[in-house]
């Protein structure tokens, strides 16, 4: 591995203040990992607090509303999230697309308003098992590319992040072969490029899904993952440490 992985920890629905003592320790030890970049991004709850007890790796949110205020009862606005600490924020993660309906053209709505409030985004595609197996994998993500990516064109591209999350992987212990997630990510760089021109070579793309200390070296072992995003192996200290380490 010759470049520098971004490894962002998802925490999803998990955290109350007791929490913030893992943060504390990513934030030390991130700082002796200067191979990895590494950030977290836990509920809205904990985001000032993170911010303000690690101040060395990433915070971020896990989503954002696609206007800056009003009557939204329940929800937050990229804008918020920024004023709160967060240096970026997922968008289109398939648990918000599954549990909330989230549309491509929702998930872009809400890139250019995180775009536009100052955020960096992580933009997640993925596809089902069945679309998998009917060969429609690379059809589907490049789809949900076109539908979701902000409008800007390469200006944006040190902005964005696009994250590959195989909707089979997330939290299930199973993951594509190396060789599967080198192909998917081509695909997205093709993607990428025809989106943004050159400059979208650029871009960050990460794998997620299952990803753990044992299997972070051999998933992204290629270049062409940018690092990963990490659910449950990100709850503790000792485990997304685990992850770090090995992507160093
Ligand atoms: C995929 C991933 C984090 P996990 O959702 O975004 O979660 O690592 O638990 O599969």
């Amino acid at each position: 591995m010759s470049e520098r992985k971004y490894i962002v920890g998802n925490w999803k629905m998990h955290g109350t203040r007791a929490m913030l003592a893992e943060a504390r320790a990513i934030d030390r030890s991130a700082e002796r990992l200067i191979k990895v970049e590494v950030a977290i991004a836990p509920p809205f709850t904990l985001v000032h607090a993170c911010r303000k007890e690690a101040t060395l790796i990433g915070i971020g949110g896990q989503d954002c509303h696609h206007v800056e205020d009003g009557a939204h009862t329940g929800d937050v606005s990229a804008a918020m999230l920024k004023d709160a600490g967060a240096g970026f924020v997922i968008l289109g993660h398939s648990e918000r697309r599954a549990n909330h309906g989230e549309t491509n053209a929702d998930v872009k709505a809400k890139a250019d308003a995180a775009i536009a409030a100052g955020l960096n985004i992580i933009v997640c595609v993925g596809e089902t098992e069945a679309e998998r197996d009917a060969g429609k994998a690379e059809a589907v993500i490049a789809k949900m590319l076109a539908g979701s990516l902000p409008s800007g064109g390469e200006a944006l591209t040190e902005k964005v992040t696009v994250a590959y999350e195989p909707v089979w992987a997330i939290g299930s212990g199973r993951t594509p072969t190396p060789e599967e997630i080198v192909a998917m990510h081509t695909s997205i760089r093709k993607q990428l490029v025809k989106a943004y021109g050159e400059e979208g070579a650029s871009i960050r793309i990460l794998y997620g899904g299952s990803v753990n200390a044992e299997n972070t070296r051999e998933l992204l072992a290629d270049d062409i993952v940018g690092g990963a995003l990490v659910g449950g192996a990100s709850l503790s200290a000792e485990s997304f440490l685990g992850i770090i380490i090995a992507a160093g």
